[in-house]
């Protein structure tokens, strides 16, 4: 499979906003967070995922298995509790996130040699593009 391993630094980040908005995230967090620069260290091992999302006011990190249900705290961004499975769809790395909100998770796929990431909630749709540093 494809190996999303290394380094990313964001590039574009588009409706991020909305996606925050739609997910509860307060106003002052919000303000913030729209104007970070944003950091994707990405461990993959096997069917091992570590993703670290990094940046100066606050980091997130999952580590997971493919293929298999977890339990995920969204702690530090909207504090949820989610039923979360990530699983290939060819070239694509798909995640589902079960909880109060619906359609939520996100995709990641590389096109060229950058990375792409879709998070979406509900109807909002958040489209981010990372570099390799
Ligand atoms: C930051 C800064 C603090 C406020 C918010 C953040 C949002 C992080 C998000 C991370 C999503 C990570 C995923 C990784 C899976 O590959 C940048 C930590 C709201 C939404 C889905």
């Amino acid at each position: 499979p494809v190996d999303f391993s290394g380094t990313w630094i964001l590039e574009t980040n588009n409706n991020f906003e909305d996606y925050m908005k739609i997910l509860n995230i307060d106003l002052v967090t919000r303000k913030v967070a729209v104007h970070l620069s944003q950091t994707k260290v990405i461990i993959q091992d096997e069917n091992k995922l570590t993703i670290k999302t990094l940046s100066t006011f606050r980091n997130y990190e999952i580590s997971l298995t493919i293929g298999e249900e977890f339990d995920e705290c969204t702690k530090g961004l909207d504090n949820r509790k989610l039923k979360t499975l990530v699983s290939w769809e060819g070239d694509t790395l798909v995640c589902t996130q079960k909880g109060e909100k619906a359609n939520r998770g996100w995709k990641h796929w590389l096109e060229g040699d950058k990375l792409h990431m879709e998070l979406y909630c509900e109807d909002v749709v958040c489209h981010q593009v990372f570099i390799r540093k």
